[in-house]
């Protein structure tokens, strides 16, 4: 079989089990062509996307602006590497510095390089700014956070698949309860050697978990008062996915470093940045970090026709009205529900809780029906279903969506 010969799905998974790292666990659906809201499978069956691959197609799969900017890039010049300057790193710095209201920019590639590199630079500001002792910085992180999966991030994770036998572990992390701002003020009141607080504005993975109204801007005037660096990670949530360009904006938090991926590409690309205004920033010297990849002139196109779009399309706009409509909706239909406990979000980033034990298999069975009724969705844990589409979705699709989801769920109520 020549790689490119068309192959079936059953083909196409046989394949994945055989020949790939068993890393993940699919839903049985093989998809081979995107298109905005919709994706098709290799026979040719239309889906709603649901999931928008963890909210980085927020602009629609294969946006002709971005894939544009990429074929055009690719066409030009690739890599460089930052062993020379090129055209194209100069202005993407920036635009994307002026689009979020920072001094600087450290572009690099996925969104875990992304939340280490702010790891970095905010110990590194720690030692040479606030003058903490040399290897005593603490940075605060939540219970149930998910910031990636290297060795380090998974050193502060607790979730168990996550973490078991990846040991031994990095240190200098204390654990707080998420949305608990007596927890934050403790620690930072008992502990002179915070550097930071890594916080998601909305725990994605956990379940869509949306904070109390205030917490961000709390936390962020607790970081202000100790001299601890506030580290947004928006790798999930940013992007106009909540109904804002940031989630933080729902609080009018500004972070001292704001971390950024998926969607700064559109899914089109891995492009990931950390932004910082210099008095943070200027820690980094020639040679304490870098990437082969950061900041290439690939990922510079594309992620400038990414924000532009944004913007040109208004997306924040219509992720916030199409996800009061969306919660509206099920809502309604919660009201009368045996099995959906609550549906939960801001914007387009939303999730329902199944009236179920965790560990059941009734959301992963519903995501099975919600595929064979034509939209593409998966739990996060156990028994919560994010519903993310991506950002240009019409109201009439929406409402075609909610029919799709309601409909499915009746085919399980008790
Ligand atoms: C997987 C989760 C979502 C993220 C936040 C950093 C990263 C992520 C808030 C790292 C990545 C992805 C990773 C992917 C599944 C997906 C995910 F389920 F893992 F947690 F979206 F919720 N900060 N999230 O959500 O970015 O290195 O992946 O580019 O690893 O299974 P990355």
């Amino acid at each position: 079989m020549a790689v490119l010969d068309h192959i079936s799905s059953q083909e196409a998974m046989a394949l994945e089990n055989k020949y790939g790292a068993q890393n993940y666990h699919p839903l049985p659906v093989v998809l081979s062509r995107g298109e905005g809201v919709y994706v098709w499978d290799v026979e040719g069956k239309k889906y709603y996307d649901f999931l928008s691959a963890y909210s980085s197609v927020n602009q629609g799969h294969c946006h002709p602006k971005i894939v544009d900017a990429m074929t055009h890039q690719a066409q030009t010049l690739t890599l460089t590497s930052r062993a020379f300057y090129n055209d194209m790193l100069g202005k993407y710095e920036k635009y994307v510095a002026q689009y979020f209201g920072f001094d600087k920019v450290l572009p690099i590639n996925t969104g875990a390089e992304a939340v280490e590199t702010a790891l970095k630079v905010c110990r590194k500001w720690a030692y040479e700014v606030k003058g903490i002792d040399t290897n005593k910085a603490k940075i605060i992180v939540c219970k149930n956070n998910f910031h990636g999966r290297t060795t380090t991030i998974i050193s502060f994770s607790n979730d168990p698949v996550a973490r078991k036998n990846f040991g031994p572990y990095t240190e200098g992390f204390i654990k707080i309860e998420y949305d608990n701002i007596q927890a934050l003020e403790d620690v930072l009141a008992q502990n002179p050697n915070v550097a930071g607080f890594l916080v998601e504005p909305i725990q994605g993975e956990a379940g869509v978990y949306v904070p109390s109204e205030g917490y961000l801007a709390k936390a962020k005037d607790l970081c202000e008062t100790y001299n601890v660096l506030f580290i947004a990670d928006e790798v999930q949530t940013g992007i106009a996915r909540t109904g804002r360009m940031l989630a933080v904006d729902h609080e009018n938090v500004k972070p001292d470093i704001l971390v950024l991926g998926k969607a700064l590409s559109g899914g089109v690309y891995p492009v990931s940045a950390v932004l910082a205004n210099n008095e943070i920033m200027n820690v980094i010297r020639p040679g304490n970090h870098g990437s082969t990849y950061g900041g290439n002139p690939i990922a510079a196109a594309v992620a400038i026709a990414a924000l532009e779009v944004v913007k040109q399309e208004g997306l924040t706009e219509n992720a916030e009205d199409l996800g009061v409509l969306f919660r509206s909706k099920l809502n309604k239909y919660i009201e009368n529900s045996n099995i959906v406990k609550l549906v939960r979000g801001k914007g387009l980033l939303n999730a329902i809780v199944i009236n179920d034990h965790e560990d059941s298999d009734t959301a992963w069975n519903i995501c099975l029906a919600l595929r064979d009724n034509g939209l593409l969705a998966k739990p996060t844990h156990g028994n919560i279903i994010r519903f993310a589409p991506p950002l240009v979705m019409t109201e009439d699709q929406l409402l075609d969506c909610v029919n799709i989801i309601i409909s499915t769920l009746n085919q399980f109520e008790k």
